[in-house]
């Protein structure tokens, strides 16, 4: 009997030493914040960690989203119009789950445009609710960024402009209103946005040899639906059902030749570790903003929230006909069945870029520095919310400086924060003082750290107006962990 009690005083006291781990980020607050902040801990405590991936049991065939039509096509302009919908999709067992999409029930279509050309792009929202619409790595004016700013109120129309300035890169697009990008990314606004060059032998035949591959994890409700407020998680929400361009229990069936996949991690906070069952390399070709110089051989691929990875992979080192995309956890990401016959592939230029850091570059003084920091709702960069009143930095039009980014370790650790700019595409200079590695030596809008990692990157803004920067953890960014940058 007295065995018992002690048994019982033990767990109860490793229960309240577990209750004071998950309230760890409390230690900073006054009595009034933890009143408020004990009550929504009520809530959290069974999201505090993230959801375990379920293995795909390859029961659908990937689909790919469609290309998105032009209204009207010249050499050098291009229009389209994209809606902000609502709809129902068949997720689970045929039952609906209500969703938001572009231009359909969930996701939206890949729009496809060329360096040098006039874009002009029609918006409507027909949700029944304020939506932006954010072009996420392309190097527009902030006036047609699509920031909270921007917002298009139910029911409105909006005519965009732009010109493109960059080069071939797989970019994406989705909402950003003030609190509300998690719930609305969540519930499907996502597309891919492609800058192509036909002039760079590379697999490009869409959906047969180039191939997108939208990575985003869900929480389903006991009523088969993606209600956000209900499966939410104020340090990143995760599911435990992964979906690959909206397909549920996804298997892929490539030919036995070089297959580029274009790998966007679509999700409101899950980090992913990619790698193949065999453990077979393939050549990374890209990262967020375009090529890298020369494809880099590697095992497996790390892709933080709205980073992109290109890869080819040449199925024909795979001895069998099937082969499988795992995650670091050894989750089954996408069983792959490759074809018999073997097929002719593209050779791979071994020069794709000409991108530098230069002496000067490197030996350039920070001047500007952001310090990420904190947990859950007590996320800040620079000790700062955001306020859409305040312009946080300026920076000269097509003038490059050299930012500090640091993810602040704090006395509980911390957490890795993927850190997003708008409107520019970086170079990193140096991570914690070393040269970044192959594959984040390219083009990049969004460099994910780890608690204590002090990244410096060269940023060079070739519009005017005024840009976000913020953790691309959805939930964190709608928590104010969000700055203003003004270039003029
Ligand atoms: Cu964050």
């Amino acid at each position: 009997m007295k065995k018992m009690r002690i048994v019982g005083i033990l767990i109860l006291l490793g229960l309240l030493t577990a209750c004071s781990m998950d309230n760890r980020n409390n230690s900073s607050m006054n009595s009034t914040e933890m009143n408020h902040s004990n009550h929504r801990m009520d809530e959290e405590m069974g999201h505090e960690t993230t959801a375990n991936l379920k293995s795909s049991k390859g029961e659908h065939e990937l689909t790919f989203p469609k290309v998105l039509k032009p209204d009207s096509l010249t050499d050098n302009a291009v229009v389209y119009t994209i809606k902000a919908q609502q709809g129902k999709t068949k997720f689970l067992n045929g039952f609906e789950t209500e969703t938001y999409g572009y231009n359909g029930r969930f996701l939206g279509p890949v729009v496809r445009m060329e360096k040098g050309m006039n874009v002009t792009i029609h918006l409507v929202n027909e949700l029944k609710e304020d939506t932006t619409f954010h072009w996420h790595g392309l190097e527009v004016p902030g006036n047609e960024d699509g920031g909270p700013h921007k917002v298009l109120k139910a029911g409105e129309k909006e005519t965009i402009q732009f010109n493109v300035k960059q080069d071939a890169a797989t970019l994406w697009f989705h909402p950003h209103p003030m609190h509300q990008t998690a719930k609305q990314v969540f519930k499907g606004l996502t597309g891919l946005l492609y800058i192509d060059d036909k002039n760079l032998n590379l697999p490009d035949r869409y959906g047969v040899d180039d191939l997108p591959i939208i990575l985003q994890d869900k929480k389903f409700t006991d009523e088969n639906q993606l209600d956000y407020d209900q499966v939410m998680n104020a340090d990143g929400t995760t599911g435990d059902i992964l979906l690959i361009n909206g397909v549920i229990d996804p298997k892929l069936t490539v030919d036995r030749k070089k297959v580029r996949l274009r790998i966007l991690n679509g999700s409101n906070a899950r980090n992913y570790i990619l790698r193949f069952n065999n453990d077979m390399e393939f050549q990374q070709i890209a990262s967020d903003g375009g090529l890298l110089n020369r494809p880099y051989n590697t095992k497996t691929i790390q892709l933080s929230p709205s980073e992109r990875a290109e890869i080819i992979v040449d199925f024909t080192k795979v001895k069998t006909n099937e082969v499988t995309l795992i995650n670091e956890d050894g989750v089954n990401v996408l069983p792959i069945h490759v074809k018999e016959e073997k097929l002719p592939s593209k050779q791979i230029k071994q020069n794709l870029n000409q991108l530098q850091v230069s002496d000067e570059i490197k030996n350039k003084k920070v001047t500007k520095k952001i310090k990420l920091a904190g947990m859950m709702q007590h996320v800040t960069i620079n000790n700062k919310k955001f306020d859409p009143n305040r312009i946080d930095f300026t920076q000269k039009q097509n003038k490059m400086e050299v930012w500090e980014i640091e993810n602040v370790k704090d006395a509980m650790g911390g957490m890795r924060h993927p850190f997003h700019i708008h409107g520019t595409q970086f170079q990193v200079v140096s991570i914690d003082g070393k040269e970044p590695p192959a594959n984040l030596s390219g083009l990049k809008d969004t460099i994910s750290l780890e608690p204590g990692q002090k990244a410096k990157i060269a940023v060079k803004f070739k519009r005017k107006g005024i840009y976000m920067y913020h953790c691309h953890i959805l939930e964190h960014e709608d928590n104010g962990m969000m700055g203003q940058i003004e270039v003029n």
